[in-house]
């Protein structure tokens, strides 16, 4: 298996349920910054340009959550999707009201302070953006003073993705994080798989960049 994907974006979601599997795999890191995901050899693995993206075999997946789910379903032994109904039904519940109502947000706000050209920024979007995420926090916060985990007693993929855009939120200055949630934050960093997700992608960061160096001094 190989991830390909970058510190400090959505990669680290994958790599963190890669971690909790304690699976074995490959990882490129791919600089965005320097425009490694326009480079055709990566456009020839994912046409949109864009990580993460697994390779197993046959199969090239792209979108953190399928890679989540593929992860999940191929190391049943980590436990990362609930068997009982209700906590599955929550899990899936709080993965499709994030990505629908709280990253669409988040995103936003990154396209238009930086991630677009700039002539397609709008920085006036922005505060309504920023309202929007904050409401859409609040269920968050609120299931948090209920359960311990998203999906309820247990750890699960659902908290990966909350996890990352909690943390999004609060690296992007911006509010909405209660205090359940900065609780629940504060907990789940402590976690040895997320330790050994981030030291990952750190090590393989400066790996990159050293050997880029190394390259354009010849
Ligand atoms: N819905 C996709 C979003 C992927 C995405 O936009 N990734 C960002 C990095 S976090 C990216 O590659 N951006 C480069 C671009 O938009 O050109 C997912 O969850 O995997």
């Amino acid at each position: 298996m190989k991830l390909f994907g970058s510190r400090n974006s959505r990669s680290l979601r994958c790599v963190w349920a890669l971690e909790e599997a304690n699976a074995t795999y490959d990882y490129q890191r791919i600089w965005m910054m320097k425009g490694e995901g326009h480079k055709p050899e990566f456009k020839a693995i994912n046409p949109a340009g864009k990580i993460p993206v697994l390779q197993d075999g046959a199969l090239t997946l792209t979108e953190s959550v399928a890679i989540m789910l593929y992860v999940a379903d191929k190391f049943p032994q980590a436990a990362l999707i609930p068997t009982d109904a209700t906590a599955r039904a929550e899990m899936f519940r709080w993965i499709f009201y994030t990505v629908t109502e709280v990253e669409p947000h988040l995103w936003a706000i990154a396209q238009h302070r930086f991630a677009l050209p700039e002539d397609k920024r709008v920085p006036a979007l922005e505060p309504t953006a920023a309202w929007q995420l904050e409401r859409a926090l609040r269920a968050i916060e609120k299931r948090l003073t209920q359960a311990p985990f998203m999906a309820g007693d247990a750890f699960s993929l659902a908290d990966i993705l909350v996890f990352h855009c909690l943390t999004w939120t609060l690296s992007a200055k911006l509010e909405g994080v209660g205090e359940a949630s900065l609780a629940y934050v504060e907990r789940l960093k402590a976690r040895p798989a997320l330790l050994r997700a981030n030291e990952r992608e750190r090590i393989e960061a400066e790996r990159h960049e050293a050997a880029a160096l190394a390259a354009s001094q010849k």
